[in-house]
């Protein structure tokens, strides 16, 4: 029997890799969309899987629309990757951002609860929960959490609920927490897009300047297609439990601008980067450095990709789609 994979958030950039991961291991994947889809289906085209796909249009913020899916797909793994995941927009769209990624998963979990109650459930949980909370300078599954954004706040809750529904109700319930992680389909407002795609207009000579926020801040930057591998291995385990993913190694948004000019050949790259206290936030997480110990011993994963694989991949994906008359 195929198994049955039903995947919320599936038009953003992990919902993209990790379709294509299940429809590689032979499951039936099911994509959640909005009406008012942002990406439409741009990183499921680029990765060539839209039409291996069943899509079925609903919201996190529609109840009804969440148990119909669940009741049509039968499915025997839920990836709920869907949220307001721009950190930034959630000082301008608190609510929403509440309503989405916290309640929304708690509409999910009900779904799910009435109507496939053996289904395996995975909860996209952030490293954004710690805040600047570390221990000797790492985050761990036993760093206490301490959330600095509405974005971060609404995911604590999520991430408690999904702990709950495993406790009181016996449900195979999993939070990841992922540390950040981009690729050549990373939304363009997060930095790490912003700067290859700047970059690659910089060397191509379609722009002259990169305004950038906080240069100093640090984050433990790996490949989503990596990722999205121990998002699977996490339901395939006996037992529910929940797992750092991360690369164990962090660099600044300096050291991040700095590879990618050097990528494409461009030394004086200080003269082209100013800052824009509109990129600034309220609040600020200073240094994330996670251990994935526990996903390396216990799932067997790990990453692949270095950060300067990871800067390259980006920045030539950029210049190539530039190159090819792309916006
Ligand atoms: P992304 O590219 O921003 O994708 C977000 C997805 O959520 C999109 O498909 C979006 O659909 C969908 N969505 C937004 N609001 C929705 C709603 N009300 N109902 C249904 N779908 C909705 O995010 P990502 O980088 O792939 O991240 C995937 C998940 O992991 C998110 O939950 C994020 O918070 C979490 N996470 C990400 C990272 C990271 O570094 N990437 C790290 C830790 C955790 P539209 O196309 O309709 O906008
Ligand atoms: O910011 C700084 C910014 O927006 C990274 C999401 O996937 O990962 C992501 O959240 C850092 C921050 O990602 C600019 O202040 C400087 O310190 O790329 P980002 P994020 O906030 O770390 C976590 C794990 C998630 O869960 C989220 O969903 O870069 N920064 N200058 C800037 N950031 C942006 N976006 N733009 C700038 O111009």
């Amino acid at each position: 029997m195929r198994r049955v994979a039903l995947v919320t958030g599936v038009t953003g950039q992990d919902g993209a890799y990790l379709s294509k991961l299940l429809l590689e291991k032979d499951y039936t994947v099911y994509g959640l969309v909005r009406r008012s889809t942002r990406y439409a289906l741009a990183n499921l085209d680029y990765l060539g899987v839209t039409s291996d796909l069943d899509l079925i249009e609903g919201d996190l913020g529609d109840e009804a629309s969440l148990i119909n899916v669940v009741r049509r797909t039968h499915p025997n793994e839920v990836y709920n990757l869907a949220a307001q995941s721009f950190v930034g927009s959630s000082w301008d769209q608190p609510i929403l951002t509440t309503d989405v990624d916290a309640m929304g998963t708690l509409r999910l979990l009900e779904a799910v609860r009435h109507f496939a109650p053996q289904a395996r459930f995975y909860q996209a949980s952030t490293s954004e929960m710690f805040g600047n909370s570390h221990e000797n300078g790492l985050q761990t599954e036993e760093t206490p959490f301490h959330p600095r954004s509405p974005y971060a706040i609404a995911k604590l809750y999520a991430y408690w609920i999904v702990n709950n529904y495993r406790d009181s109700y016996g449900m195979f319930c999993v939070n990841g927490i992922l540390f950040n992680h981009e690729s050549p389909i990373r939304g363009p407002e997060f930095v790490t897009r912003k700067i290859s795609r700047s970059v690659a207009q910089i060397k191509l000579g379609l722009s002259q300047r990169l305004g950038l926020g906080n240069l100093h801040s640090r984050r433990d930057w790996g490949f989503a297609g990596d990722y999205v591998e121990a998002m699977r291995l996490m339901l395939q385990q006996d037992a529910p439990e929940n797992f750092i993913i991360s690369t164990g190694e962090t660099h600044s948004v300096r050291d991040f601008v700095q590879a990618a000019f050097e990528h494409v050949g461009i030394p004086d790259w200080e003269a082209r980067v100013y800052i824009d206290p509109a990129f600034r936030r309220p609040a600020e997480l200073f240094c994330l450095q996670g251990s994935s110990r526990k996903a390396r011993e216990k799932l067997g994963w790990q990453p692949r990709v270095r950060f300067r694989e990871l800067v390259a991949m980006m920045v030539d994906a950029d210049l190539q789609r530039l190159r090819q008359g792309a916006a």
